[in-house]
């Protein structure tokens, strides 16, 4: 008999002992399942105003919400849209829906029209929670399908005064929480569909069910040695934008897991993030590697006190050793570490030991360990055949965190999760002698820049769209972080294209570049374009992405 995949295979897993995870229940009542231990410490801090919700606070208004939805005609398995800064009516929302069995689409408030209405038409959403800078956006109906109106086919409500035709958040806030509907809520049930695009291709919705999610947050946070050790005197930092399953997941759900504050940025600006930090005591901070190089480059940073920071977990971008060793001195007091996460696994994957309760010692430039009940294998991406320590290649993972799929996509769920169950996320990397994970290169096609996802066949779309581009090709380029162009400091990646005019030799870099600008969030700009007499493909037709990240490579003056 030949052994099964499973015997062969080097599967690699915590240090850390596997835990009992309640995953049987709603994500809520999962987040919520502590709250009597800790229901009058403040749960949600907005930091623009200084307005604080205690844990009771906090789950009430998120049933009345709950209610409000449902007053609305939200049902069970329905699609409602955020389009919001952080805020604590974010929260309420994501709650409020879970609690009814509805659905929450999370989107970058700066996205275009063009944007927001991909989102928006693929996750066939009913309602829409925005602000009211915002709604012009939602009126452009150059993006409406099927002549569909705002405020006639789908609601609008707004946080703040509403403009014509909106609602204001209060008629979900002044609903009666006993009017809410018992809904039965099976653990394959989606709550969150993130869009992301994967390893391939074009964003798409990725479904994360409630049993996902608690088995994310409870390999983080939860059993006798959490992995992230958060107490309920801990105040997280939320600068990281809800909208990113980073911050949703590891700050939010995880900090109203544990009964830690978290303290609400509507957005990054370095002085009144240190103000804040200071002021509130911030000691656990979720940052991305440009956050990191802020913190530990700005002057400013010396004339505040930022001795109540005890934890920075870095993610969702490689961070620099030597950008590392620059913080520890501006925080010498603190443990830094990283989190390595997709959004389709759940998301975390590995997070480092040294936040844990029994912290292990770590190496800097790790991306941390497996999580708890979970699997990881690294496979020769050529072969398919599982890999020991030390050798780089594909991180693969499984476990009850993961998606369940894409929305409607069956073709890409399979291409990403295989029939073992291993999602395959396109991160080359290795697991060294002490369990802890290197990631070294990435083979999907996604562009990173500054934790953002920039899918390049988005862009693509865009270019061979216009009248005079025949094809088009977008690749990362490695980029510096700020103005001290240190080799350690290549860490970031920027959106450049390879164009191939149509016929109008006048068409130039700036006019590609300007029309891109127009349909796309600030970081989808293109950074460069190279015109070009053609794209390079396979046989199959597959950009040959390899041969175009080569050529920036070896011309120094591109
Ligand atoms: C090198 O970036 C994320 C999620 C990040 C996350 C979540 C919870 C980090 C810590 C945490 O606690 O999701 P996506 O889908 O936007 O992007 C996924 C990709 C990964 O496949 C990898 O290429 O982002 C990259 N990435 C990292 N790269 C994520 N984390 C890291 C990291 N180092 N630490």
């Amino acid at each position: 008999n030949a052994p099964s995949s499973h015997e062969t295979d080097h599967i690699f897993r915590s240090k850390l002992p596997d835990i009992t995870i309640s995953n049987h229940l709603p994500l809520h009542a999962y987040c919520f399942e502590n709250l009597s231990d800790f229901s009058d410490r403040p749960c949600l801090i907005s930091g623009s105003t200084g307005k604080t919700y205690s844990f009771a606070e906090t789950h009430l208004i998120s049933r009345k919400v709950a209610a409000g939805l449902s007053n609305l005609g939200i049902k069970k398995g329905d699609v409602i849209m955020t389009l919001l800064q952080n805020c604590p009516e974010f929260v309420f929302s994501f709650m409020g829906a879970s609690m009814i069995g509805a659905v929450t689409t999370t989107v970058n408030p700066f996205y275009t029209p063009g944007e927001i209405f991909k989102q928006f038409s693929a996750s066939r959403a009913k309602l829409i929670i925005t602000q009211s800078q915002h709604v012009n956006k939602l009126r452009d109906s150059d993006y409406h399908e099927n002549n569909q109106k705002p405020e006639e086919d789908f609601i609008v409500i707004t946080i703040d005064d509403p403009p014509e035709n909106c609602l204001h958040f209060n008629v979900l806030v002044e609903a009666n929480e006993s009017e809410m509907p018992t809904v039965s809520i099976h653990p394959d049930d989606p709550v969150a569909l993130p869009f992301s695009s994967g390893t391939t291709g074009l964003p798409k919705g990725v479904i994360l069910t409630h049993k996902s999610l608690i088995t994310s947050v409870a390999q983080q946070v939860d059993g006798e040695i959490p992995n992230l050790y958060l107490k309920q005197d801990d105040v997280v930092l939320c600068v990281l934008p809800l909208f990113h399953i980073f911050s949703l997941n590891s700050v939010l759900l995880c900090s109203l897991r544990a009964g830690s504050a978290v303290l609400l940025m509507q957005k990054f600006e370095i002085g009144s993030l240190l103000e804040l930090i200071q002021k509130h005591n911030v000691s656990v901070a979720a940052v991305v590697p440009p956050l990191v190089l802020a913190l530990a480059k700005n002057p400013m940073v010396a004339n505040f006190d930022l001795s109540s920071i005890r934890v920075v977990l870095s993610g969702a971008a490689p961070l620099g050793k030597e950008l590392e060793e620059a913080l520890r001195s501006r925080v010498p007091q603190a443990i830094l570490g990283q989190g390595y996460g997709m959004t389709e696994a759940g998301p975390v994957l590995s997070m480092c030991l040294a936040f844990s309760k029994q912290p292990l010692p770590t190496k800097s430039g790790s991306c941390g360990t497996v999580v708890r009940n979970a699997e990881l294998k690294v496979i020769d991406p050529e072969t398919g055949s599982s890999l020991g320590r030390n050798q780089p290649g594909e991180i693969c993972i499984r476990g009850s965190q993961i998606m369940k799929g894409y929305l409607n996509d069956a073709e890409a769920t399979a291409n990403i999760i295989d029939v073992e169950g291993w999602l395959h996320t396109g991160d080359i990397g290795y697991v060294d002698d002490d369990d802890e994970i290197f990631i070294v290169d990435r083979v999907k096609e996604i562009i990173k820049f500054k934790g953002f996802q920039v899918p390049p066949a988005e862009l693509e779309a865009l270019l061979v769209n216009h009248p005079s581009i025949a094809d088009a090709a977008v690749v990362p380029r490695d980029n510096l972080y700020g103005n001290n162009r240190q080799k350690d400091e290549v860490a970031g990646e920027v959106p450049v294209a390879f164009v191939v005019r149509s016929n109008d030799l006048d068409l130039n870099e700036e006019a590609v570049k300007d029309y891109i600008a127009k349909q796309v969030v600030f970081y989808k700009k293109l950074h460069k374009v190279f015109f070009v007499h053609s794209i390079p493909k396979s046989a199959s037709g597959k950009i040959l992405r390899k041969d175009l990240r080569a050529k920036l490579a070896t011309a120094t003056t591109m």
